[in-house]
């Protein structure tokens, strides 16, 4: 029955019946709406720029699996657009509300306004003017269907007034309606043809040398599970885009870990050497191929993805199923024999291994100032059952992607899609859009200083998370290479690189939070562990050596 209603009770009700717990925005937008969100228990989460907003609901969408809800006034639509690039990148489902100045002002430069229609062109799955409040109900739902559906993404619907009053403030006869499906991802769960099915199990069979591949679609489908019983069933090694890191255990005898650029040597080599690549949910871009190397061009390849668009895209298909990861891995598992570990199956554990040896020196190393991979170990040992580990980008995804070891199924792994920066408050969003577990976040100082002010509101809004900073005072990841350009050159390469020394333990305790400074090794994962123990939001900041480059990718 439809109700006369305000559109901000409207706004706020249908987010309520979506499950939105959390809203992050920047005032002032929106207003009456989020005080009727009050009434209704969803955390209004004021953010100190409209960049952290659209992180902190990325991170939130992607721990929870659901649609994260961010917000900005017209003058900050600019800044909520930059920040949805990760969400776009990364594919979660983001619904962004901003205000547009009201009609009367077109056409003759009205204060802090641009057109913003083609901001969010390119950072979007989809865009809509909302001109009355009759529009919304239907624009809404479509927001949400449109950010959840085949890949996830970010919708964006612009209400008219600067603060979205035009649209928020009459009052209308309307239907609250929410469609469950498109409260979490995925909302449908489409099935390939069988006989596409069947051609994919024949063609895993027959191959000598085959691998998986598993992606961030396996992560939003959650079908960790089934790639690994796929792989159990037939014996085949499952080497993981960073999106993908946490379909398996880091003590599965058939991980071969992290491929692509951000990568271990083993897992390069073990995808090159394959007859057969089974891409699960993998967008098969240049991170995840090292610039389409591995596997090599005209390697067999099988794939699986919601969107038919994807199938072949870099990599010609032998064959393409389009649909849900979880329900086509099923259908597989129904066609598949059992098989015994093969001499391929050895091989590829010897890559494994022969990368863990090599790697256990520096894994190990007291060397001070502290190496980075000192760090992951002590992280790896530290990361709670249940943890969720948010990385930033940059060093900070090669090191925790190919370094920090989960090692229980409860944990979970997200990363940045590129922005350096996301990391800090893209853990702030993760832990609301999943209180009950442990957030930790990994980054580098670089990345940390884009958002240190979140730290405030972390502190404000009660967010409970462990920061752990690879402190080595410099953008680490483009030191070496910069030094290498100047080849003797005088002059100063640092400035390019360096910043000044910061303690940002005592920045975190200045702002209320819990602060620790670490030096040596073996101070790590006391660090850690009172951290986690902390009643607030905690950072910890560790001195790393800033001469220590993450390793190049393997290339064929
Ligand atoms: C928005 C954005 N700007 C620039 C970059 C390029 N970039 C990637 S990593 C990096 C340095 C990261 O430094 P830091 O966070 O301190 O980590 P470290 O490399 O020292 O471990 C830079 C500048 C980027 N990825 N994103």
């Amino acid at each position: 029955m439809p109700q006369r209603i305000s559109g901000a009770r409207f706004i706020a009700e249908t987010l309520k019946g979506y499950g939105v717990t959390h809203v992050f925005f920047v005032e002032a937008i929106l207003r009456r709406a989020l005080i009727e969100m009050e009434t209704l228990g969803i955390r209004r989460v004021l953010t100190h720029s409209e960049k952290a907003a659209a992180y902190m609901a990325d991170g939130y969408a992607r721990a929870g699996r659901r649609p994260g809800v961010c917000m900005a006034q017209s003058v900050g639509a600019a800044n909520l657009a930059s920040g949805l690039q990760e969400p776009f990148l990364g594919q979660a489902p983001v619904i962004a509300l901003t205000g547009r100045a009201g009609l009367t002002a077109e056409q003759r430069h009205a204060y802090q306004e641009i057109s913003h229609a083609p901001l969010f062109a390119a950072v979007t799955k989809s865009s809509a003017p909302v001109t009355t409040l009759e529009q919304l109900p239907r624009l809404l739902r479509q927001a949400f269907r449109d950010a959840t559906t085949g890949a996830p993404g970010p919708a964006h619907l612009d209400l008219l007034g600067h603060q979205g009053q035009a649209v928020e403030n009459p009052e209308a006869d309307l239907d609250i309606l929410t469609e469950a499906p498109f409260a979490s991802i995925p909302p449908h769960r489409p099935a390939p043809e069988r006989e596409a099915v069947r051609n994919a199990a024949r063609a895993l069979c027959e191959a000598e040398r085959p691998v998986i591949v598993a992606g961030g679609g396996v992560t939003s489908s959650s079908a960790g599970g089934e790639v690994v019983a796929v792989a159990e069933r037939l014996q085949i090694p499952v080497a993981t885009s960073l999106n993908g890191k946490e379909t398996l255990l880091e003590t599965h005898p058939l991980n071969v870990g992290v491929v692509g650029r951000y990568s271990r040597w083993c897992a390069n080599r073990v995808v090159s050497e394959a007859d057969l690549v089974f891409f699960i949910g993998s967008g098969t871009g240049d991170l995840v191929t090292n610039g389409w190397t591995v596997p090599k061009p005209g390697t067999a390849v099988i794939q699986i993805d919601i969107d038919p668009a994807e199938l072949g895209r870099s990599y010609p298909n032998l064959v393409g199923l389009c649909g849900d990861a979880k329900v086509a891995l099923r259908m597989l598992l129904d066609e598949l024999p059992e098989r015994a570990a093969s001499p391929w199956t050895a091989r590829a554990r010897e890559h494994v291994a022969a990368w863990r040896k090599e790697l256990e020196p520096l894994r190990t190393s007291d060397a001070v100032p502290i190496r980075p991979e000192r760090l992951c170990k002590e992280v790896s040992e530290c990361l709670p059952q249940n943890a969720i580990l948010v990385a930033d980008t940059g060093f900070a995804a090669i090191w925790s992607g190919t370094m920090i070891y989960l090692t229980h199924a409860g944990q979970r792994y997200l990363r940045c899609a590129g922005s350096l920066g996301w990391g800090f408050p893209g853990s702030l969003g993760a832990k609301c859009g999943a209180p009950d577990r442990p957030v930790v976040c990994f980054t580098g100082d670089g990345g940390f200083w884009y958002h240190l002010s979140e730290l405030e509101t972390a502190r404000r809004c009660g967010i409970r998370t462990v920061t752990v900073v690879n402190n080595n005072a410099a953008l680490g990841q483009c030191a070496g290479t910069i030094r290498k350009m100047y080849r003797g050159r005088p002059g100063n390469p640092e400035d390019l690189w360096g910043f000044r020394e910061v303690n940002f333990a005592r920045v975190a305790e200045e702002v209320g939070c819990f602060g620790i400074r670490v030096e040596k090794p073996g101070d790590i994962a006391p660090a850690i562990r009172d951290a986690l123990a902390a009643d607030r939001p905690a950072v910890v900041d560790v001195v790393t050596d800033v001469n220590c480059p993450a390793p190049d990718p393997w290339d064929p």
